[in-house]
């Protein structure tokens, strides 16, 4: 099922939708949002020099940083008594990106996310177990919603407790599964740790999955553990953007239909800001069109991929981003969560018995991934106190569990033992292989 016209436009009707948005939202910003108008005074745009679609290259680009610079609310143009809801995700440093919602802002959101659902194939008929963590991550909440939108019945699980998630799956005669690839397919494993055959046993059929990549290597181990009845789709967004609702995929598995006649996607050369043309690989930037608490203009994903504007089976008309093949900054993703090194610097920093030294490995063991952070004593005598050493690694830990949202495995070891640069650090090794 198709749920929108607007998915299924000619190209020149999409673009004139596009246009028209475009230019009432470079004036919206240029009124209302402060640093947006400095930034275009400073690059001398206004909003009369955006009559194609071409003219957004001379926008100025917005970043992650500009949130932190404006932190908490100072890109909203919106005040805030007209703000219905906020959702945050992991910022650089200690501070989170807030983002916020009017109610016309919810309704496109969680419209855009019933597009994707049904991409995926969902009906009103289903029963969706969503095991996304519930919080300010507009993953559960976004797919909660637009689901809801679709006549489906939601289950409100949340992340975490398996035996739980196992219960309801049985119990309640689940068909759709909403979670993290990572998740799924350990959720997967353990259902069959329990002697039941999902393929026979479950009426799970259908998958949304986002928030992290799912690579092809993975939707193969997802049929094995899951059946091959089992059919799974993902989506793309980010919480500055809306949350998930950006791009979703269809089933003939082709790459993400992005909604374009709500955000206009543009690669990049990420070190000569260069746009690329359709097929190159670059970084995404997505500008959002009609949003009204947090309209963003040009934004740097951070994400590569490229994008394709060919036909797609399904129906649908509007361009396709391939997988996620990694990111243009040093952001990680674990379990869903984004994670920058520097969060973690900033937490280690103010702990005075541990140096400025630090590594991070990423691993992925039983099919979720762990994190572990080594640091360096400065004192070596600790090592000799089991019982300071243990109130030291329980205080470390819960401090970066307090930033990150995310619990961690941490290892103190002696001063002088980790290795040391040169040049630039290299502080992260992500061992993750194709996701598995
Ligand atoms: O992850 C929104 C979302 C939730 C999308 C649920 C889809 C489903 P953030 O927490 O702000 O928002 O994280 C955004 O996660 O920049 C990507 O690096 C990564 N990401 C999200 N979806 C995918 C995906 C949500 N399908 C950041 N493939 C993004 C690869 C993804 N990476």
């Amino acid at each position: 099922m198709i749920w929108s016209k607007e998915e299924t436009l000619p190209r020149s009707e999409i673009e004139a939708i596009q246009l028209s948005k475009l230019k009432d939202t470079v004036r919206y910003i240029y009124e209302r949002v402060k640093p947006y108008r400095d930034k275009m005074d400073a690059a001398g745009v206004r909003p009369e020099d955006i009559q194609t679609l071409e003219d957004l290259q001379k926008m100025p680009f917005t970043y992650k940083s500009d949130f932190r610079d404006n932190y908490p609310d100072g890109l909203f143009a919106v005040d805030k008594k007209d703000i219905v809801r906020y959702h945050a995700s992991s910022g650089t440093t200690g501070k989170p990106t807030v983002v916020g919602y009017t109610k016309n802002d919810l309704d496109m959101w969680l419209n855009n996310v019933a597009r994707l659902a049904c991409m995926g194939g969902a009906t009103a008929d289903d029963v969706a177990q969503i095991s996304f963590g519930y919080g300010t991550f507009t993953g559960a909440l976004g797919l909660h919603g637009g689901l809801e939108k679709i006549g489906a019945s939601v289950i409100p699980m949340s992340s975490g407790n398996t035996n739980k998630q196992i219960m309801f799956l049985q119990d309640m005669g689940v068909t759709l599964l909403v979670a993290t690839p990572s998740y799924a397919l350990h959720l997967g494993e353990e259902i069959r740790k329990r002697g039941i055959d999902p393929a026979k046993d479950l009426k799970l059929h259908i998958g949304l999955f986002g928030g992290e990549g799912m690579t092809e290597p993975m939707r193969d181990e997802m049929h094995k553990v899951w059946g091959d009845q089992f059919i799974c789709t993902q989506n793309y967004g980010m919480s500055e953007l809306c949350g998930p609702g950006v791009a979703g995929e269809c089933t003939e598995l082709c790459g993400m239909h992005v909604n374009e006649d709500w955000f206009i996607p543009e690669i990049i050369n990420p070190e000569t800001e260069e746009v690329l043309p359709p097929g190159e690989l670059g970084e995404l930037v997505v500008t959002c069109l009609g949003k009204e608490a947090l309209p963003l203009v040009r934004y740097r994903t951070g994400d590569l991929t490229r994008l394709t504007y060919e036909p797609c089976k399904c129906g649908r008309t509007t361009c396709r981003m391939e997988n996620i093949s990694g990111r243009a900054d040093d952001m990680l993703v674990i379990r869903g969560v984004n994670v920058f090194p520097t969060q973690i610097e900033e937490v280690l920093l103010k702990i005075d018995e541990i140096g400025p030294h630090y590594e991070i490995l990423v691993e992925r063991k039983n099919r979720l991934d762990v994190m572990t952070i080594t640091v360096e004593l400065i004192d070596d005598r600790l090592l000799d106190s089991y019982s300071k050493l243990s109130e030291l690694e329980g205080r470390i830990k819960a401090a970066l569990k307090a930033q990150l949202g995310l619990a961690t495995q941490l290892r103190l070891v002696a001063p002088n033992s980790l290795q040391r640069f040169e040049g630039k650090a290299k502080r992260v090794t992500d061992l993750r292989k194709d996701g598995l």
